[in-house]
C-alpha cells in the first residue's frame, strides 16, 4: 500500500560512507569528504549526459548551442567537473585523468593525502548512439607526506584504498568498493541522492557469457584464441557461451559483475599491451572484481600486482567470474611451459 511507496529507512551513499567511516574511529572524515565530492561529480555528469541529446552537447567541441555558446565535448566537460570537484575537496594532492597528458599536482593550499586516478567519461565514442558510458575512478593514499610526485600514483593496484564506476545509462548506477565488498547505488533524480539498490554484490563463480571484440580475432595470441574457441565450441559437453560485447567498458564490466562471465581485452599483434589503461580502467575494475569474489589477470600476472611505469600505460585484461578466469590462466600457463 501507499506507505511502501516511500521507504523511510533510505540508505543513501552518504549515509553508507559515513557508516563505513564510523568503523574507523581514528578517521577524521577526509575519505568521506573525498567520496562525497566524487559523488557530486557523478551527479553533474549524469545530468549533462542525459541532457546531451537535447542541448547538442554531443559531438565535437566547437559546435554552438541554441544560446550560441561554444559547446564543450561531454568528455572535456566531465573532466573539468571532476578536476574541479576533486581539487575543491581539499583532500587530494595529485590527479591522473585519461583526458590530461600530464598528472595534475594540486596547489599546496588545497592539498590532502589522497591521489585519484580517473577516466571522466569512458566509452565516450558511444555517446552519439545512446550506449551506456561511465566514469571510472581509483583512490590511493599518498606514499609519504612529502611533495606529491608520480611515485604516488605509479603504485600497484593492490595499494588502492577504493575504486568504483558510475554508469550513465537507462539509470545512473554508482558501484563502489572501499575494500570491504562491493555495493551498488542508483540515483533517484527526485531526491538527487544515490540509494543503495545492490547491497554486497558478489559475481557468480562461473558464467555463461564471454565479452570480447571478435573483430580482433586474427591478431589474438594462442591462449586467447583457444579460450574463445572453447567458449564457442565446448569439448566437455557443456553448452556454448553467449557473446555479449557493448564496446563500452563500464557497461560490459557492469553486466559481467551482475550476471557473471568474463570480459577480455587481450593483447594482439597490433597492440602488444592491449588497449585499456592500467591506472584508471584495469586497476579499478580489477579491484571491484576481486572484492566481489571474481578475479582479474593480465595474461602474465594478477592485474592488481602490476606496477605501472607510466601514468597512461596499457595492459591486456581478462576479468570476471573466478572459475572462468582460472581457465584462461591455465591456458596461458600451458603456453609458458611449451
Ligand atoms: P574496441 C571505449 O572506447 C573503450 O575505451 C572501452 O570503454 C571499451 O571497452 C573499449 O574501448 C572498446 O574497444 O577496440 O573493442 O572498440
Amino acid at each position: 500500500h501507499a506507505a511502501d511507496a516511500f521507504r523511510t529507512d533510505l540508505m543513501t551513499i552518504t549515509r553508507f560512507v559515513l557508516n563505513e567511516q564510523s568503523k574507523h574511529p581514528e578517521s577524521r572524515g577526509d575519505f568521506s569528504i573525498l567520496l562525497s565530492h566524487i559523488v557530486l561529480g557523478c551527479k553533474f555528469v549524469c545530468a549533462a549526459v542525459n541532457k546531451a541529446g537535447l542541448a547538442k552537447l554531443i559531438g565535437l567541441a566547437g559546435e554552438t548551442n541554441v544560446q550560441g555558446e561554444e559547446q564543450k565535448k561531454l568528455d572535456v566537460l566531465s573532466n573539468e567537473v571532476f578536476v574541479k570537484a576533486l581539487v575543491s575537496s581539499g583532500r587530494t594532492c595529485i590527479l591522473v585523468s585519461e583526458e590530461d597528458e600530464d598528472a595534475i599536482i594540486v596547489e599546496p593550499s588545497k592539498r590532502g593525502k589522497y591521489c585519484v586516478v580517473f577516466d571522466p567519461l569512458d566509452g565516450s565514442s558511444n555517446i552519439d548512439c545512446g550506449v551506456s558510458i561511465g566514469t571510472i575512478f581509483g583512490i590511493y593514499m599518498i606514499k609519504d607526506g612529502g611533495e606529491p610526485s608520480l611515485e604516488d600514483v605509479l603504485q600497484p593496484g593492490k595499494n588502492m584504498l577504493a575504486a568504483g564506476y558510475c554508469m550513465y545509462g537507462s539509470s545512473c548506477t554508482l558501484v563502489l568498493s572501499t575494500g570491504s565488498g562491493v555495493n551498488g547505488f542508483t540515483l533517484d533524480p527526485s531526491l538527487g541522492e544515490f540509494i543503495l539498490t545492490h547491497p554486497d554484490i558478489k559475481i557468480p563463480k562461473k558464467g555463461k557469457i564471454y565479452s570480447v571484440n571478435e573483430g580482433n580475432a586474427k591478431n589474438w595470441d594462442g591462449p586467447t584464441a583457444k579460450y574463445v574457441e572453447k567458449c564457442k565450441f565446448p569439448t566437455d559437453g557443456s553448452s556454448a557461451k553467449s557473446l555479449r560485447y557493448i564496446g563500452s567498458m563500464v557497461a560490459d564490466v557492469h553486466r559481467t559483475l551482475l550476471y557473471g562471465g568474463v570480459f577480455l581485452y587481450p593483447a594482439d599483434k597490433k597492440s602488444p599491451n592491449g588497449k585499456l589503461r592500467v591506472l584508471y580502467e584495469v586497476f579499478p575494475m580489477s579491484f571491484l572484481m576481486e572484492q566481489a569474489g571474481g578475479q582479474s589477470f593480465t595474461g602474465k600476472e594478477r592485474s592488481l600486482d602490476l606496477v605501472p611505469k607510466k601514468i597512461h600505460e596499457r595492459s591486456p585484461i581478462f576479468l570476471g567470474s573466478y572459475d572462468d578466469v582460472e581457465e584462461i590462466k591455465a591456458l596461458y600457463a600451458a603456453e609458458e611451459n611449451t
